[in-house]
Order: C-alpha cells, then structure tokens, then sequence
C-alpha cells in the first residue's frame, strides 16, 4: 500500500483536563500539556490527539460545544492553544483536534435560535418533530437517557438528541449546517492543525422515516443510517482533500464490510477509523475472540484501507486493568498489551497514563463520580425502583472515569497533578504508579513503549508487513507474524496467569533468529536451535527471523 506518514505515526491522546494543571483551578490545562511536550516527545510519538478544548457548557466534558472558534476558558486562552500547536510543531510532532460534528451543546447559539420559534430560520438546523399520540415520535433509546426525544414546552415539539438531552443533533441533511461545519473545520485547519479525530461521526444520518425499533434498548440503528457517505465524500471534497492531514473517525458498530466505506483508500472520505469490537463490545479479555476481530478486519481492509489500535481511551477502563491483569502482573502485562497493539497491523494510540501502566478506579460513593453517562444511568435505573448500591456497583467497572482519572506525575500530594483540589479523584494507588519512578527505573513500562516505538520506527514491517496469525483455536498464547519484503518478525504473547508452553511454528525450527525485544528484563535467548519454549505468565517476545 501507499506509504504515508500517518501510516507510520503512533498517536498520544491526551485528556487535557486530566493532564496537568498550572494555574491551581483543579483542572489540567493546554499549559500544562505545553509544559509535558518534551515527555511526550521523549516517548517517541509523532502525533497528539487533543480531546475537546472548545467553549463548552461541559456537561460531556467538553464533547457539547457551545463555541467552535474558542477555546474553553478551563482550557485556556486561543492564544495558549496556539502556542501550544506551535510547540508541537517545534518539536516535529503534530496536533489532531477531537471534534463532534453530530451534535452541539443546547447552549449554542445555533440551538438557542432554532428552538427559539417553530419559524426560525435555524429551526430546521436540529430535529424537530411533533408528538404522536401525545407522546415521543419513536421508541428510540440515547446513548446517555432512555430517549432520543426531548420535549420543547415553548414551541410544543420534540427535539432528537443521540446522547445526552444537553446535546441536540445537528440536521445534516440542511445544506446550510453542512456550510457552516465545513467552514468551521477550515478555521482550524488554517491554523495548521494535522487532522480531526471526528467524533461519533457514524451517527450523522439518521434512519430514514424515524420507525419505531424492535428493540430499542440495542441502539445499532443510530448509527450508519444510508446516507452518511453521501456526506463524508462531500466533507472531503469541500474541506478534508485541500489538507495535508490525518482524519480517524469513531464509528461504533461498524463491521470490516462497512468499516471499508469510511476508510477505502478509493473513497475519498476517511483515512482511518476506530471500530469498537473491542472496546465497546468485548468486556472483558477474550483471546479467541480477539484474534478472530484481528483477522477478520485485517483481511477485510487488506490492500485497500487503514486500521488503528487500541484498547482504552477516555470512555474505556483503563487496558490493564480491563484486559490484563493489574495486580500481580501489572508491568508485564501492559507490557504484552502494549507489544500487542504495536505490532498488529494499523496505527497504535496511546491513551495518557497507559504508558506507566495507570489503572481502573473504584471509589466508594456515587457522589466520587463524574461520568454523565454513569450517572444518568444510575439515576435512570434507581428511579425505576432499583436498589441503588446494587445499581452503583454495576456501574463501576464500566464507568468512563476509570480512565478519567489525572495523570499521575509523582508521588507528592495530588500527585503532583494540581496544586488545588483535582476536579476529580486520584486513583489512591499514585504513590506506586507514578512517572517519576517509570522515568528512574530503565525496565519501567515507560522505558519499553521507548523501545517499542524505536523499534517501529527502524522497521518497516511493524508498519507495512502483512499479518498472519499462527495460533489460531488457541486461548492464552497469541502468535503472529508480521512479512515485509524478506522480513518476517515472529510476536509470540502469553496472555494468562501461568506458564504456557509452545512450539515453534513449522519452518521457523532450527533457522537463525534475532531476539527484537522482551518483557521480561532477564530474556537473552539466542538462537538456541531448540522448539520447545516455557512462556512466563504474560510473556511477550519480538522475534526476527
Ligand atoms: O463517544 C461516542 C460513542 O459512540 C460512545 O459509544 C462510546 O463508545 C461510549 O461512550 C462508550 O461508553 C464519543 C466520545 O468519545 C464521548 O466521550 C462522548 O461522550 C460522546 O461521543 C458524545 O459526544
Ligand atoms: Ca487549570
């Protein structure tokens, strides 16, 4: 396929307000991204990805915008954010704005105008319907509320919103919004930005003729509705083409057969997606299935489109912690994890903390916790009789703050997070998981992604080569090699609490191999000719052969 540089890049998302605080408020900061840059840049990352910063009420922190063209005063200052694009660039890095085009904040002025009169000239900017029977227009649950439908006492109609009620969908279908999206994504890409990380981007169009579903609860049918590549073609042609950039769409419940339709490098819409067979749809660690989600989008994009990799993000339990295990084999299992998700093919995506290892949080009361999904959830099941501690601990395994949680920087008060009071809890376990003692110790997880991305960045084939799994039907050991013109790297994961023997695959018996890299510290194994291996619990190995 086409090299490109997107393609090799490795990409650090960072949750500003989790990040670092300078000025006290309790909240992370651009500055304090700006202040870390060099810590990034010594992980060897090319690419930032920066979760919402734009003027916003912050009931989805951050992801109900309010003003597209300013930065949210938490955040910082335009003037700050420029900087800070500045110094990312000075440092050979670049910047990916998150962006949500789906929906606004009730609070912008877009959505304060259309619900304003039923004869607005914005009105048909959202969606706006009338009851039927006095009641919502369909069954359709939200993301975050139990309908789509929120009632207008004033203008006496029903507005549709995919996630919370604070957070109306835009009418996609009105040319005019389109017009106005378009322009506001030149905006910022004439300020230099790299690329958008778009935001919910398969639930632009909505199902034609609002029918009711037969299962509400199963909200697939939110999302790639017929229609949404009429419009991704069309943002690329007015906007995304002119740019020399990275765009990666968060499409949910896509399948390979669909994920090709955003990302066909003969498409002319995206460059690359996250689907979320994992994350959204595995909760818990599965390695058959793992493996069959591995092959069949690598053999579904094969040629034609590009994939990314991950397991966490600022909606997902930290990977550790939901993948691995974070208690007795911590280190060497986000080591496996992370060997994993640099090696299989598409582009890796490191989530902030993931690279000291961070992990899930439990806090004892409802009241700890941000989260609106979390908690209009609770509220929603405890208002239908359910036993509110019951409810509560069915929530937290999931919750979106277990990875919410701030960066833990050292082992001094707050973790040297804030000077104020966090905005929200630390994990209690800063004072063993910190950066200060990654950043000492040279076997740290810190120091492994190091050599991880190096290793990446001299060979071609972690990138380009083609994927073949080796231990296919096998539920701990995962086993795959990566080909590129002569090349073939053999990964072999134990991914269990005990040991696992194996064999070497036929053909690769007897030959010369070249030990790439290894979790465990004391791994010195030449080529020693034998077949036969004992795999540690939560081993990993890079070989070249
Ligand atoms: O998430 C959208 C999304 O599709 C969710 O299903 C996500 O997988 C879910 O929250 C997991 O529990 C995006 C943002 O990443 C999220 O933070 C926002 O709250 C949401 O859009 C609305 O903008
Ligand atoms: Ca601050």
């Amino acid at each position: 396929m086409k090299r490109t540089w997107w393609k090799e890049s490795v990409v650090y998302q960072v949750y500003w307000r989790s990040f670092l605080d300078t000025n006290g408020d309790g909240y992370g900061d651009l500055q304090g991204l700006i202040e870390k840059l060099d810590y990034i840049k010594e992980l060897g990352v090319d690419v930032i990805w920066l979760n919402p910063a734009y003027e916003s009420p912050d009931k989805d922190n951050g992801y109900d915008i309010s003003d597209y063209n300013r930065i949210m005063p938490k955040a910082g200052t335009m003037e700050i954010w420029e900087t800070l694009l500045q110094e990312i660039h000075n440092r050979g890095m670049k910047l990916i704005m998150d962006l949500v085009v789906n929906h606004t904040s009730d609070q912008h002025p877009w959505f304060v105008e259309s619900r304003s009169s039923r004869d607005h000239a914005k009105r048909d900017w959202y969606i706006w319907k009338d009851a039927i029977d006095g009641k919502e227009p369909n069954n359709w649950r939200s993301y975050f509320s139990p309908s789509t439908w929120e009632w207008d006492e004033q203008t006496g109609q029903y507005y549709f919103h995919s996630f919370a009620v604070e957070q109306p969908d835009l009418n996609w279908e009105n040319p005019e919004v389109r017009e106005a999206i378009y322009a506001m994504m030149r905006f910022w890409l004439e300020k230099g930005i790299d690329g958008f990380r778009l935001d919910a981007i398969a639930l632009l169009a909505k199902p034609d003729g609002y029918p009711d579903a037969d299962n509400p609860q199963d909200i697939r049918y939110l999302t790639n509705n017929p229609g949404l590549h009429t419009y991704l073609k069309e943002m690329n042609e007015q906007v995304l083409r002119h740019f020399d950039i990275l765009t990666v769409g968060e499409a949910a419940f896509v399948s390979p057969e669909e994920g090709l339709k955003y990302v066909g490098e003969d498409r002319d819409e995206l460059h690359t997606l996250f689907h979320f067979e994992v994350a959204d749809e595995m909760p818990s660690w599965d390695m058959l299935r793992f493996k069959d989600i591995q092959t069949r989008w690598y053999e579904g994009l094969k040629g034609q489109g590009w994939n990314s990799q991950f397991l966490n993000n600022h909606d997902h339990t930290r990977q550790v912690t939901r993948y691995g295990n974070d208690k007795q084999y911590r280190r060497e299992s986000a080591k496996l994890l992370a060997t994993m998700l640099h090696t299989l093919p598409g582009m890796p995506y490191i989530y902030q903390g993931e690279e000291i290892g961070m992990t899930g949080v439990r806090f004892p009361s409802i009241e700890d916790y941000d989260d609106i999904a979390m908690k209009n959830r609770y509220q929603e099941e405890v208002l239908r009789g359910k036993d509110p501690q019951a409810v509560f601990e069915s929530l937290k395994a999931l919750s979106r703050d277990n990875s919410r949680t701030p960066m833990q920087w050292d082992d001094t008060e707050n973790a040297g997070f804030t000077s104020g009071k966090s905005w929200i809890k630390l994990n209690p376990n800063y004072k063993d998981i910190n950066v200060k003692q990654d950043l000492e110790h040279p076997n740290s997880i810190y120091r492994y992604y190091q050599r991880l991305i190096a290793l990446r960045k001299e060979n071609d084939v972690m990138v380009y080569g083609e994927y073949k799994d080796l231990s296919e039907g096998d539920s701990h050991l995962y086993m795959y090699t990566r080909t590129l013109e002569g090349a073939i790297w053999l990964i072999i994961l134990n991914h269990a609490d005990h040991e696992t023997s194996f064999t070497l695959p036929e053909g690769f018996n007897g030959r010369k191999k070249e030990l790439m890299l290894a979790n465990y510290p004391d791994v010195t194994r030449e080529d020693s000719g034998v077949a036969n291996f004992k795999l540690r619990p939560h081993e990993a190995l890079i070989y070249k052969f």
